[in-house]
């Protein structure tokens, strides 16, 4: 039986049951197997969910680049780490080998050190998709540094609240970006942002569109002419299991974004261990995965969990609608992409258009389908299972969050069998409990409750930076003892999972996490709004889309609508982004409140899902009368 790789159902479940039995036992093996430690752990766990606390293999050291990137250059120093393929398919894809990203993160590490960045300093990164993105996180990591990367779809005060937070000394960009014909003016962005950043003391800037920027004098410094001058060797920190690898900021549903902060042994042997399996990844294969590393499915399975393993991993700059629809398997068929990872809502978007650009391409290199951040419905499910897989090859449906660091449940292909809309079953190692509404765990199958997690797994978030309390608060306060996902869950007859979606005010658009409550504090900005409330209606390719209610202040009235909507979705583009734009926005007098004073969205999700058969109890309203108002006028 081998922990590591799970080849069967039977092994699979000899494996599940060991892990839950020894937890300890199994996670040590796993960790002395595959990985190179500079020094053993002095204990694999301790933990305690009140306070909580958790920390695995304390004592260890180690540095996560020797695990990713030295340790196979012996044997394994000319393959292909990273294949990038470009916005413009003209343009040539890159093959940076396993050495060639050793000399480049070494580097680039040794610039990072010469702007004054150290063990535990924060590294802002707001990159484009390029082979810089991925060496710069590996830089931090090789050096100690802390990083925290911001998507580049974010906007500059986004960008700046995410670098005051944890206060980054360094911010790495670029001069610009590409996406699809489009080029969009990244250092402009950062330029704004870095009016209200104090902590920043320098910029490092990428040259990607060689357009012209502003470069402050003292400030900001071309990349380029600084790696050419440093040195490619660069002895990696030692670092202790424990110490932070990175934040990463997720939507909560009410406040600022949390800086999810992950440790380094735990989520190297984690993410290593499900990219293993899940994608039953082999030698020579090319595995690719097309989300943006500015999200955790990026930071775990673009660069850790892939180079972890030695992996060829694909990192594709530009959209999947540039030139056509067809570029993603006109991607697989050129790279010979055994394994493919994507989102519920490009599939969508992809099965809209003709069958014709998947069937144009040779896809039989293809072994596995994933399947990330959202549920996949039953719909997508299948297209993507005929066309793309020609019913050959399995879809893992994986399950997991930010918080979480690595796939909780999912299928392992050819071992698992799968099940439309399921994510099956969880990953050795990952204890699920669903939970009712009282607090007590559901036993059996057949039932549908909360999802939470009862023991703790290598891979999860430590503490949100800067507020423990905080942290304490959302995930472990809602079931005493247990980590609560913030998801609801159900088991069929025979254990599988299908996850059916947030039960608290975070609603997932196009796969993106969107809490609430700062797009209605963006809303409020506008000098015409009273008041607003935001929640998600089902929308045919993003999954969810922003229906908002809005309450407008007698300065309001009589002013254009159109021209109204407008406004408040370009204060939304500045404050959050383009993703937190609303699809629909109502005018109304007033929202239905309880007596606390507390919007119903319950009611307000109905009204914008056109499900108004059944509006539950309305009589504990505050003003039960503007339910048939705003039903009237529902768009
Ligand atoms: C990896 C990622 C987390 C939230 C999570 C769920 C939802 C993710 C699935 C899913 C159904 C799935 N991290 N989610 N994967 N729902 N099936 N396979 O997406 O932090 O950005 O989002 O995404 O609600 O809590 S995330």
């Amino acid at each position: 039986m081998s922990n590591y790789h799970i080849k069967g159902l039977e092994e699979y479940f000899n494996v599940y049951r060991k892990s839950v039995r020894y937890p300890e036992k199994f996670w040590e093996e796993v960790a002395e197997e595959h990985f190179v430690w500079r020094k053993k752990w002095d204990k694999v766990l301790d933990w305690n969910f009140e306070k909580p606390e958790v920390r695995w293999f304390e004592g260890a050291k180690l540095n996560i680049t020797e695990n990713c990137i030295d340790r196979h250059l012996l044997t394994n120093g000319e393959k292909t780490a990273i294949l990038f393929e470009p916005n413009n398919p003209e343009d040539e894809a890159e093959h940076i080998s396993y050495n060639q990203l050793s000399e480049r993160v070494n580097a680039f590490a040794n610039v990072l050190k010469s702007q004054g960045v150290g063990k535990g300093d924060r590294v802002c990164i707001y990159l484009p998709m390029i082979p810089e993105l991925a060496i710069s996180l590996l830089a931090c990591a090789r050096i100690g540094a802390i990083h925290s990367v911001v998507f580049a779809g974010f906007s500059s005060s986004a960008l700046a609240m995410r670098i005051n937070d944890s206060e980054c000394k360094v911010l790495v960009t670029s001069d610009g970006s590409y996406r699809g014909a489009k080029t969009i003016d990244l250092k402009g962005i950062v330029d704004e942002a870095l009016e209200n950043t104090p902590s920043i003391s320098s910029v490092l800037v990428v040259k990607r569109i060689e357009s012209q920027i502003n470069m402050e004098a003292g400030r900001d410094h071309w990349l380029q002419p600084l790696l050419d001058n440093a040195s490619n060797k660069c002895e990696a920190e030692t670092m202790d299991a424990e110490d932070p690898l990175f934040i990463l900021y997720t939507s909560g549903s009410t406040g600022m974004p949390k800086g999810m902060v992950h440790s380094t042994a735990g989520y190297m042997v984690n993410t290593a261990y499900t990219f293993k399996n899940v994608f039953q990844y082999r030698n020579d294969d090319v595995f690719w995965c097309t989300a943006d590393i500015g999200w955790i499915t990026g930071h775990s399975y673009i660069v850790y969990g892939p180079l972890a393993n030695g992996a060829t991993t694909v990192m594709f700059e530009g959209v999947p609608s540039y030139p056509d629809f067809g570029r993603f398997w006109e991607i697989v068929e050129k790279h010979k992409v055994n394994q493919f990872y994507t989102a519920p809502t490009a599939i969508r978007a992809l099965a809209k258009e003709k069958l014709d650009y998947v069937e144009k391409y040779d896809l039989s290199s293809l072994k596995v389908l994933g399947s990330v951040g959202e549920p996949i419905n039953e719909e997508a499910w299948h297209w993507y299972n005929d066309n793309v897989g020609k019913k050959k090859s399995p879809i893992v449906d994986t399950w997991w969050q930010t918080e979480t660091g690595a796939i909780m449940i999912s299928p392992i292909p050819f071992s698992t069998p799968t099940k439309p809309t399921y994510a099956t079953l969880p990953m050795p190692g990952i204890q699920p409990a669903l939970m009712d509404e009282e607090g007590k765990e559901i036993e059996g199958n057949q039932v549908d409750g909360r999802l939470c997690i009862k023991f703790p797994w290598p891979s999860m978030a430590r503490t949100i930076w800067g507020n423990h309390k905080r942290y304490k608060e959302t995930y472990f306060s809602a079931y005493e003892g247990k980590y609560f996902t913030g998801d609801g869950a159900l088991r069929d007859e025979v254990g599988y999972y299908r996850i059916t979606g947030r039960v608290d005010d975070v609603i997932i658009v196009s796969g993106h996490n969107l809490g609430t409550a700062p797009i209605e504090d963006a809303v409020n900005e506008h000098p015409a709004v009273a008041e607003s409330a935001i929640v998600g209606f089902p929308h045919d390719i993003k999954g969810n889309a922003l229906y908002g209610y809005v309450i407008l202040k007698e300065t309001g009235e009589g002013r254009d609508q159109n021209n109204l909507r407008k406004e408040i979705n370009q204060i939304i583009t500045e404050h959050i982004g383009p993703i937190a734009k609303l699809d629909k926005i109502q005018f109304t007098s007033g929202l239905p409140k309880t007596r606390s004073g507390k919007i119903m969205r319950r009611i307000l999700r109905k009204i914008a899902s056109n499900d108004t058969s059944n509006l539950g109890d309305t009589s504990t309203l505050l003003n039960p009368e503007i339910v048939e108002e705003i039903m009237k006028e529902v768009l």
